[in-house]
């Protein structure tokens, strides 16, 4: 049985990819942080057959007592201070999570190989928010970094240290290129989730309007059941290396609002929708476009939920939790 130590168990990401490792026979462990961190819970209930493991990527022996209790073939680094606009605010914790946790858990992972550094496989969450000020459209995996944000800044030490892990000690390091990805698990304060949610309370008459910041970004929105997939493919090749994951298709905030509302029956969707400078940027990353041709010539990887289908699926999603609190 191949085993699997997942970081940021708790996220989004964290749970496809557990129940995907599991559907594939995976015994898989979690780690997750925290002193009674309400989605233990979440996870032990919706997976029961995940173990789940206290640690933190600040803490470095609690990485090693973890890889030495769960003893992975591979590990997926996805815990991460993953919400670009807290990290401005939060910068310096931010490089010691999302940045220096990155070298915790590769030097962890490193000694718990010990002589054989090929007993274990590693997957680095990385962003396309690397990409910040783009110096090429669309991006690629050779595509010069320019990071906006204090959270763009730390994803590319962690993909730099990676790649380093990889050169150095030849360890089977991947980092995955992310482009956004999105469900109905994501969290609230992403905007598609923001926006599929106040969708449904307003088509419910359960609130007024929503207020966003800057509505012309443009970003390139995949389903996060299709990125770990590619996640897990990456660590199936012969040797570790990086790649873009994307569908290759950009669209503003202007337009998710335009699909979100129609979704819920609603065409005069400017009606409903403020803005406030309170959420925009101090630096904005203006268009992201990623080319995923290397993913989809390597690892066979394609994209199975288009822009619209998604919207749909997320607004569809949350009129069904809303209706049931409306019923509460
Ligand atoms: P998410 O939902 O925000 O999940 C982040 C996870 O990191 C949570 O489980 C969180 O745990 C955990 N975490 C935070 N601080 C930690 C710490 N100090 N030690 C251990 N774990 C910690 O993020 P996601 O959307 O699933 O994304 C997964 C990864 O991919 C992240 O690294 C993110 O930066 C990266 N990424 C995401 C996207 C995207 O569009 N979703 C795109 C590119 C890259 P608790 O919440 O339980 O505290
Ligand atoms: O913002 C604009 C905002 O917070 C998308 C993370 O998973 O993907 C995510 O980062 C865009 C930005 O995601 C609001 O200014 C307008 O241009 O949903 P977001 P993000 O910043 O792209 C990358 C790839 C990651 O790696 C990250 O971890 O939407 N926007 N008005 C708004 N955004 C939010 N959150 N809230 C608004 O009211």
């Amino acid at each position: 049985m191949t085993r699997a130590l997942i970081t940021g168990i708790t996220g989004q990401d964290g749970l496809y990819l557990a129940e995907l490792l599991h559907s594939k026979g995976y015994e898989v462990f979690g780690l997750v942080r925290g002193q009674n961190n309400p989605k233990f819970d979440m996870v032990q209930q919706l997976l029961p057959e995940v173990k789940l493991l206290t640690g933190d990527l600040t803490d470095v022996s609690s990485l090693t007592r973890v890889l030495n209790i769960a003893q992975p073939d591979e590990v997926y680094n996805l815990g991460a201070i993953s919400f670009v606009a807290y990290s401005w605010e939060n910068a310096s914790l931010t490089t010691d999570v999302t940045a220096k946790g990155v070298l915790n858990i590769l030097e962890a992972t490193r000694l718990y190989a010990g002589n054989d550094i090929s007993k274990v496989r590693f997957y680095q969450a990385s962003s396309s928010e690397m990409y910040g000020k783009v110096q090429q459209v669309p991006q690629t995996e050779e595509t010069l970094l320019w990071p906006r944000s204090p959270y763009g800044v730390a994803k590319v030490y962690g993909h730099y240290m990676t790649i380093n892990y990889r050169e150095s000690y030849g360890m089977h390091a991947s980092s995955g290129i992310l482009f956004n990805h999105e469900s109905p698990r994501r969290g609230p304060e992403f905007v598609t989730r923001k926006v599929s949610r106040a969708v449904a309370r307003i088509a419910l008459g359960m609130q007024d309007d929503i207020t966003l910041g800057n509505l012309d970004a443009k970003r390139d929105w995949g389903f996060a059941g299709d990125y770990v997939d590619a996640m897990w493919r990456m660590l199936q090749q012969p040797e570790g290396d990086d790649y873009v994951v994307a569908t290759g298709e950009t669209h503003s905030i202007e337009e998710l609002l335009q699909v979100a509302f129609r979704v819920a029956g609603i065409e005069n969707w400017r009606d409903y929708v403020k803005q406030d400078p309170r959420f925009m940027r101090p630096a904005e990353v203006d268009l992201l476009i990623g080319d995923p041709t290397k993913a989809q010539e390597k690892l066979g990887w394609t994209p199975t939920v288009g822009f619209e289908q998604l919207v749909e699926m997320m607004v569809n999603s949350d009129l069904a939790e809303q209706s049931a609190l409306l019923k509460k």
